[in-house]
């Protein structure tokens, strides 16, 4: 497809990308497939009235990442003048605490912004290759680094856009522990449609996509103790160089992919990239898209009682912090059934 965007920031778009489709300037992907009336579907899916609270508490998996490019939340108390804000009497009758917190965006239970994975690519036939993201937008001036003055910030496709559409409309959950067991395994199309088939799951357009793996079991029961060689062992991971996987989730017509473990897909500890990159799957949903993309995800209380009630679909509703210009945003979605 050959087309011009307001600002010409492309005239070709990636095979297998969506550019363009939802506006020449979209930045809110497939969001915008959750429209009124599938909201409205959602919300009759609504049967027993109960709340599942989908977000570990965001002091877990616990400690810094390994490499420390994450970092568990630090809360410190405000200052009243001289005045700790912590149990601090503001009148003789009255007291008061007043927190403030350095907190990693993407350290638990997080949404992908769709600033958050590009590529380099050709963007005008030119044979150069240019940093771009979703919808063509650019590395540097559209998603700007920090400087010495500020930090960074994403004038386009930050996470306040998926915030703004408030994120509500219909979840489907697979169970992978149920087929797979809570081990690692490298869940491709064939096992992800068998796992669904079996399980009479039925993903419809517009629909947020939740896969239990059993991942984030195994990081509650480490109690904030997490053991990375342990963990690598846990849970499934979608094979993110399954093209037909991948060719799967742009047909699905999926508004959101989201799992209970760390990347959705597995990786290569040695960060060895191949045609599609590092991480295939987020090259297909963020770069090429815009599909959200939800990690870290509470899922087995959600699970079980699916499993229970022989049920998959329910209402999600997830919004990420309306933090303009962040890359990324914890949760506390929550799951009505
Ligand atoms: C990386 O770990 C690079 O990204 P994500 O948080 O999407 O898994």
């Amino acid at each position: 497809m050959t087309t011009a965007t307001t600002q010409n920031r492309w005239t070709r778009r990636p095979q297998g990308s969506n550019w363009g489709d939802f506006g020449a300037d979209d930045q809110r992907g497939r969001m915008n497939l959750i429209t009124d009336e599938r909201r409205l579907a959602a919300i009759r899916e609504v049967k027993d009235g109960k709340a599942f609270v989908l977000s570990l508490p965001l002091d877990f998996p616990g400690g810094d990442e390994p490499g420390a490019a994450r970092h568990a939340p630090r809360l410190y108390s405000n200052k009243l003048g001289e005045m700790d804000m912590c149990n601090a009497p503001l009148t003789p009758k009255d007291i008061c605490c007043d927190d403030s917190v350095d907190l990693t965006l993407q350290y638990s239970t997080q949404w992908d912004a769709l600033c958050h994975w590009g590529r380099q690519f050709d963007v005008d036939g030119s044979g150069t290759e240019v940093p771009v993201y979703y919808n063509g937008f650019r590395a540097k001036t559209d998603i700007a680094c920090g400087t010495a003055d500020h930090g960074p910030y994403a004038h386009k496709l930050g996470i306040e856009n998926m915030a703004e559409t408030g994120v509500q409309g219909r979840g489907v959950l697979v169970n992978l522990v149920k087929p797979y067991g809570a081990g690692r395994t490298v869940v491709d199309y064939d096992m992800l449609m068998k796992a669904m088939d079996e399980q009479g799951v039925e993903v419809r357009t517009g629909d947020m996509l939740l896969i239990y793996t059993g991942y984030c079991d195994a990081v509650m029961a480490m109690n904030k103790q997490p053991d990375e060689e342990k963990l690598a062992q846990c849970g499934a991971v979608l094979k993110g160089s399954d093209e037909r996987l991948l060719d799967w989730i742009d047909s699905s017509g999926i508004s959101a992919l989201i799992a209970d473990n760390q990347a959705v897909e597995g990786f290569s500890a040695d960060l060895s990239a191949g045609e599609n990159g590092l991480l295939p799957l987020h090259d297909r949903c963020l770069f090429k898209l815009g599909v959200h993309l939800g990690e870290y995800f509470w899922l087995k209380e959600l699970a079980e009682y699916l499993d229970s009630v022989g049920r998959h679909a329910f209402l999600l509703t997830a919004p990420p912090l309306r933090l303009p210009g962040a890359a990324g945003s914890p949760a506390t979605p929550v799951a009505t059934v």
